[in-house]
């Protein structure tokens, strides 16, 4: 019987059925991500030439690990606050809706603190030390990202991109006790991009070795986050267009065909750029904003035949 069936020509409906059923995207199963920090009181380097700094970290680096979920995750988090430290710290997760006096609440040297969220917003989201004082902490270098990819998945609205790189740009207070001058906003002598100032920029500093890179026509999607304590950013790709958008990060709020987006403090947005396919250019991404363009926020971004193929994708979306 089961011969028979197989052996009878299958009706072209049946193929049809099956062939949709193949391409109908299954909403990803939620799942819960388990995220541990640790809170660390370390000196590291700050710029391309080697110029350490006293910093407060999550896990040993400005800015803390990339974590990214898929909308409708849980999030189940612990911070580690070991004994060794001398400051209370905490975590404040921008993706999470939950109660500035429990869940995000400081946690003392020696202790630990665990709580669970669920990312219910797709975006990019800022996360940062709340523990006092605020804008010390930050400045020192507890903040990261957190990416909340939508549920949906890539579509027409949101394509797949072909690169995706994570850009944090904060400002460099060189007295990390001078609490005043960080809330007052004097004495910043540098713009950090992902923890060093002119990062990716070695047409300003002959130390850079390091650029972002694509292959010419790919489309590049940038998740951006001003960690700025009190700067908004003025982001920019210059000889380029920002292609989308997507503020937030929410592919629900997406703009086209934008040149420069005022990224507020604490606002984490998400750009795609697209170069011409035809020939190498390159772009330099910028906080037009030139006293912190010329501190050290210029990212340049080579779109070139030889691109290394391995930048931009998997765990190297934020450049070391
Ligand atoms: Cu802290």
């Amino acid at each position: 019987m089961i011969i028979k069936f197989l052996s009878d020509p299958i009706p072209s409906k049946v193929i049809g059925m099956v062939m949709a059923a193949l391409f109908v995207a299954e909403p990803i199963a939620a799942k819960t991500v388990k995220v541990t920090m640790k809170a660390k009181e370390n000196t590291v380097v700050i710029d391309n030439k080697g110029t350490e700094y006293p910093a407060w970290t999550y896990d040993g680096t400005i800015p803390g690990p990339v974590v990214r979920v898929t909308e409708g995750d849980t999030v189940d988090f612990t911070l580690i606050n070991p004994d060794t430290n001398k400051e209370s710290h905490s975590m404040d997760f921008h993706a999470a809706v939950v109660d500035v006096l429990k869940e995000f609440s400081e946690v003392k040297p020696g202790e630990s603190k665990h709580f669970t969220f669920v990312a219910k917003h797709p975006g990019v989201f800022m996360y940062h030390c709340g523990a006092a004082t605020m804008a010390q902490h930050i400045a020192r270098g507890m903040y990261g990202i957190i990416i909340v990819d939508p549920k949906e998945g890539f579509s027409k609205a949101y394509p797949k991109p072909d690169r995706e790189y994570v850009l944090i740009q904060s400002q460099y207070f060189p007295n990390a006790k001078d609490k005043d001058a960080m809330i007052e906003n004097r004495g910043w002598t540098g713009s950090l991009i992902n923890g060093k100032i002119f990062h990716y920029d070695p047409v300003h500093d002959e130390n850079a070795s390091l650029t972002l890179q694509s292959k010419p026509g790919e489309r590049v999607r940038i998740f951006f986050v001003n960690a700025n304590i009190n700067n908004p950013v003025a982001f920019h790709p210059i000889a380029g267009i920002w292609d989308k958008v997507y503020i937030g990060g929410n592919p629900k709020n997406t703009l086209y065909g934008i040149q420069t987006y005022n990224v507020a403090v604490a606002e984490a947005s998400t750009f795609d750029l697209v170069s011409p396919a035809d020939h190498p250019t390159n772009n330099a991404i910028v906080d037009h904003a030139m006293g912190a363009a010329l501190r050290g926020a210029i990212t340049v971004l080579m779109n070139m035949p030889d691109a290394d193929p391995k930048l931009g994708k998997g765990n190297n979306i934020l450049i070391r």
